[in-house]
């Protein structure tokens, strides 16, 4: 039992991110700065969210952390990396405000606590989310959110969404100000990680200086920007990926001449499109360029040597499925992107949902869970007509998608400003699950 209280405890929510322009290739390991510019869309944390609480305590002999209720090994070296970078900005911070009086808890040992609100089998990228809320909670912790607080007045940290009573957020890029360090510190803990810091559209632009400093995420739309829009994860697999996104990334950098290709040529005019795309909420063209810059980077894992594949039997089908539904209408209603694993992320607007459910039910029928095969957002049951299931022209796999998350834009991360948000207590160690 610690006999002093906590010096000081920070308790934030972070959000998952989609790439719909992606990132894969690095120009320095060690930096984590990539090979092209990337882009996507935040999706909402009612759905989709990591939960961090960081504490430190003069008390703590070392760092410790504890991941959906385990403990896990704090040496791993992307994490060191992070927390040195959290470390280091705390300083910065602290040394550039002249006669603050703050205790100095630089040299304290840090606990660190985080759950997922979506199950990790699930198969869901969690990084990014999982080091974006790292070091929104981490960076907290240097005595910068109740000075801020103090110097800035309440008026201008924004509350945010109240997930229960009584309980404020207040958004991060407020509260913090500066945004470079922060992509900096979210990038050594996974490179995606930077663009979960903002909510709505963010682009991480990739930068030129070798030092890294202007490879930073910015926002490009805020989550207000496109209300239709309407995200749906079709979770394929839960098994864990043969190639990891770091080692896949590396192989194919050394290999992969389209990869080469890819990231001089084309991308460049594709970020611009896609900007464009999302200012004029030009859904065709947004689903278009998604689907085909999907398509580009998974051909670049099969012109890796040797191969890397991510996408399975199924994902296929829904591939066929997509572009089938598209041309029944004459229109591209619906959009795929599938990132380093075979589940199925796809973009529509509200009025298509229901039709596209009933379309992917059809495609693959669930087996006893078809109460629990819709999760998140509701839907309103749609029958599915005859032309269109004819159109789809599929022969049914039971049980080939496991259930749908229906989901929308969102926000950036939040800092919860109450204490029973806590997932530590104030002995550091993780509470007992309520
Ligand atoms: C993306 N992915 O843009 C792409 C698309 C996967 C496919 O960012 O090595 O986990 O930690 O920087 O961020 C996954 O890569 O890799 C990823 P590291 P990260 O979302």
């Amino acid at each position: 039992m610690a006999s002093e209280k906590p010096l000081a405890a920070v308790t934030c929510t972070a959000p998952v991110n989609i790439a719909v322009i992606k990132y894969w290739g690095k120009r320095d390991e060690e930096l984590v700065l990539p090979i092209n510019s990337s882009l996507s869309v935040t999706l909402h944390q009612d759905q989709l969210k990591t939960t961090t609480t960081a504490v430190i305590s003069k008390d703590f002999t070392e760092d410790r952390i504890w991941l959906n209720g385990r403990e896990e090994d704090v040496g791993q070296p992307r994490l060191q990396a992070c927390l040195r970078e959290i470390r280091c900005l705390a300083r910065k911070r602290r040394n550039s405000r002249d006669g603050d009086p703050l205790p100095s808890s630089l040299s304290c040992k840090v606990h660190v606590a985080s759950v997922n609100n979506f199950p990790t089998a699930a198969g869901l990228a969690s990084s990014a989310a999982g080091y974006a809320c790292l070091v929104a909670a981490g960076v907290g912790l240097s005595p910068v959110i109740p000075v801020l607080k103090r110097l800035m007045g309440e008026k201008h940290c924004r509350p945010g969404v109240q997930d229960q009573p009584g309980q404020h957020t207040y958004t991060l890029a407020r509260v913090y100000g500066v945004e470079s360090d922060l992509s900096e510190v979210a990038r050594r803990g996974s490179g995606s990680a930077c663009r979960s810091l903002y909510g709505g559209f963010v682009e991480w632009q990739m930068g030129e200086q070798a030092d890294g400093k202007d490879s930073i995420a910015r926002q490009v739309a805020p989550e207000s920007h496109w209300p239709e829009l309407r995200v749906l994860i079709l979770v394929v697999s839960a098994e864990k990926k043969l190639t990891g996104s770091t080692v896949g990334m590396r192989a194919s950098v050394e290999t992969s001449p389209l990869l080469r290709f890819r990231a001089e040529s084309v991308v460049p005019a594709r970020m611009a499109e896609m900007a464009r795309c999302i200012r004029e909420r030009d859904f065709p063209s947004f689903a278009q360029l998604t689907m085909k810059d999907s398509n580009q980077f998974h051909a670049t894992c099969l012109d890796t040597f040797p191969p890397i594949s991510y996408l399975n039997a199924i994902s296929w089908r829904i591939i066929h499925l997509v572009h089938r539904f598209n041309a029944h209408h004459g229109d591209t209603k619906v959009a795929y992107t599938f990132d380093a694993g075979p589940n199925a992320v796809i973009f529509t607007l509200d009025d298509t949902v229901a039709e596209f459910v009933a379309a992917v039910w059809h495609g693959f029928p669930p087996g006893s869970n078809g109460d629990t095969f819709l999760k998140g957002l509701q839907v309103r049951p749609a029958p599915l007509s005859a032309e269109l299931q004819a159109a789809l022209a599929m022969e049914p796999t039971p049980g080939g998608v496991k259930y749908i998350i229906v989901t929308q834009v969102g926000p950036g991360p939040q800092i919860l400003d109450d204490p029973c948000a806590h997932l530590l207590g104030p002995d550091g160690l993780p509470k007992p699950a309520a």
